[in-house]
Parts: structure tokens; sequence; C-alpha cells
């Protein structure tokens, strides 16, 4: 019985490392040096090749290396009936916290205008943005801690997600009909869903139509949930103020695409909050041994809602 890591674009040795310290009898494979392909009951991906997951004719588990599931359901040839499970921890929530107050906090602050200023030798004194409305779209492990780091700072949160919730000091909204409610007076507008049919190209003409003229748009859910012309399109009008981009639809993203050159977008490369190797270690460890115990699995994913 072995463990498969297939992460083409990841150092994958960094990861069989700590999964040794963790767990020093573990079988590990890195792809492509898999060995024999029915030894593998449990596989660790990140972008995997489509199709790549069908050889394992034993694999029983698929564990992302994120928060994110989309990179898996993009398979058009996954396998069936396969638990399939992703990383929920708290490192991954704080770095977003920290990503996402950093940006709004640069914009209220006007940092990134004052080092323009400076560069062109210019002393102009100006008061901080007035807006403290931050919409967050996505309640779940991430925007939640989120939403609780920002109204620490005293901004007012509004919360939207698929469900119902009830959280202290948020206004939450859920569902279709309470997005527009969610979006209404928002200063900062903040994606952190996951990409699914439903939420894909969720940011765009029609979404801008409703926001607050001049919001700001921070998107660190996926490149998916962004419709790239029509946020060219509102940033030319002025509905959005600015946008600070984290994820694209390919990354990296391409040397020619008008988004690095763009006056009112700031770009980070993936980076809001990446996973931590050990705390990842530990989570596919635990539940490595879950699966080879027959105990159910935590953070297990529900394929009917794709997140
Ligand atoms: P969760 O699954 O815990 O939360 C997802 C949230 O989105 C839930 O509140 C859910 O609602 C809501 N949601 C899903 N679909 C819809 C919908 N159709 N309409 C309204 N709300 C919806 O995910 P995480 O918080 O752990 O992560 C969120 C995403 O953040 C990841 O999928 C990934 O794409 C992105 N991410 C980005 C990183 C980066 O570095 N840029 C790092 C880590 C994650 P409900 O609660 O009702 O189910
Ligand atoms: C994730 C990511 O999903 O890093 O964890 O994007």
């Amino acid at each position: 019985m072995a463990l498969l890591i297939l992460m083409p674009d990841r150092d994958s040795n960094d990861l069989a490392k700590a999964l040794k310290k963790t767990s020093p009898g573990l079988d590990i494979r890195i792809w492509p040096e898999v060995g024999d392909e029915k030894d593998i009951k449990y596989a660790i991906v990140w972008n995997h090749p489509a199709g790549a997951l069908r050889q394992y004719p034993n694999l029983k588990v698929i564990a992302s290396y994120g928060a994110g599931v989309d990179h898996i359901f993009k398979d058009p040839d996954l396998p069936g009936n396969i638990i399939i499970t992703r990383l929920v921890d708290d490192s991954l929530s704080r770095q977003m916290s920290e990503y996402i107050a950093g940006v709004v906090l640069n914009h209220r602050l006007r940092l990134t205008e004052y080092r323009e200023y400076q560069a062109a030798g210019v002393w102009s004194p100006k008061a901080a943005r007035p807006g403290n409305i931050v919409c967050l779209l996505g309640l779940g492990n991430i925007g939640r801690e989120v939403a609780g780091y920002l109204s620490g700072l005293n901004f007012t949160i509004h919360g939207w997600s698929q469900s119902h919730k009830d959280i202290e000091n948020i206004a939450t909204f859920h569902g279709d009909a309470g997005l527009c409610e969610a979006l209404g007076d928002a200063d900062y507008i903040v994606c952190l869903l996951p990409l699914t049919p439903k939420t894909a190209d969720i940011l765009n003409k029609s979404l801008f139509s409703k926001i607050k003229k001049g919001a700001y748009l921070i998107n660190a859910g996926r490149g998916g949930h962004l419709n790239e012309d029509d946020l060219l399109d509102a940033l030319y009008q002025g509905r959005l103020g600015g946008a600070c981009l984290d994820v694209f639809r390919t990354e990296p993203l391409p040397d020619d695409h008008p988004f690095w050159r763009h006056p009112k977008i700031s770009i980070t490369p993936h980076t809001a909050s990446l996973t931590n190797i050990d705390q990842a270690a530990s989570q596919f460890h635990e539940n490595y041994l879950n699966m080879v115990n027959n105990r159910p699995l935590f953070n297990r994913i529900d394929s009917a809602k794709g997140y």
C-alpha cells in the first residue's frame, strides 16, 4: 500500500520529507516514478494532468494539496467512487486574513499612491479614504476568519454564502436573492469563494452593475471567478475604482496580459495564502491512517456541491 504525490508544478520532495518526518515507514511514491500502479491507494494532488488518476486501479482517496478542489474537478476523466479531501487549517485562514487586511489598508491609506508620488517627487497629503464596509463573498473556513480579523480592525462586514449563517458582528446574506443586498453599499468586494459551476464567472458585468460606484475589488478565490473583459470595462467606466488580483485564469499570468500594466490593477502571484507543508503533511498522514483503518476521513468534499 503506497501514497502518491502527484504535483507536477510543486516541489514534491519537500512534502515527501515532511511526511517521512511524521511517519518514517510510509511508502511514498513521487510521480512520475510511481512503480507498481496497483500499490497506490492515496494520492496527494495539485494540478495533475487530466486522466492521470485513472491509472491507479486501487485508488481510494484523492487529497488536494490546498483548500481548493477545482483543480481536481476540472479533470474530465476523474475516476468515480473516490473520496476527495482538501486542506483546512489555521495557517491558511490567518495568512488570508493578513493578506486581505493588508490590501484593504493599503488602498484605504493610499500607500501605493504615495509611492508613485514619491517616484515623481510630489508632496501631496490627502485624507485616508473613508469607506469601511467590506463585502466578503464566501463565508467558509477562510471567509469567516477574514471577517473576524477585519471586524477587529473596525471594518463593517457583510458576508455572503450559499446557506444561511448567523455570525456575531457580521451582516449575513445568502443565495442568489441575498447577493444584491450583500454587495449593497460595500466599499470593498472580496471574493473568497470556491470555483464551481455556480460561482464561475460570478465577478462579471451583472455583479459590477450592482455595486457602489468606485468600489475596490479583491479576488483571492480563483481566476475563473472573474470575467476579465468585464473587469477592464468596469475599471474604464469607473464602476470599480481599482482591483487587486491574486488568482488568474492562466497562471503564471502571460507576459502580454493587459493586467500587468493596468494602472488600476495590483497583482500578486497566487500567494495570498500558501500551504504550510508541515501542517499539510500531518493532515495527510492522519487521513491516510483513517483510510488504512477504515475510519471516516475528515475535510471531505461534497462532490454534488463541488466544494
Ligand atoms: P469553504 O468550502 O470552507 O467555504 C466556501 C464558502 O463559499 C462557503 O461559505 C460557501 O457557502 C460559499 N459558497 C460556495 N458556493 C456558493 C454559491 N454558489 N453562492 C454563495 N456562496 C457560495 O472554502 P475555504 O473558505 O476553505 O476556501 C475558499 C476558497 O479560497 C478556495 O476554494 C480557494 O479557491 C480559495 N483559496 C485561495 C487561496 C489563495 O492563495 N489565493 C488560498 C486558499 C484558498 P456555505 O457556507 O453556505 O456552504
Ligand atoms: C489553495 C490555494 O486552494 O493555495 O489552497 O489556492
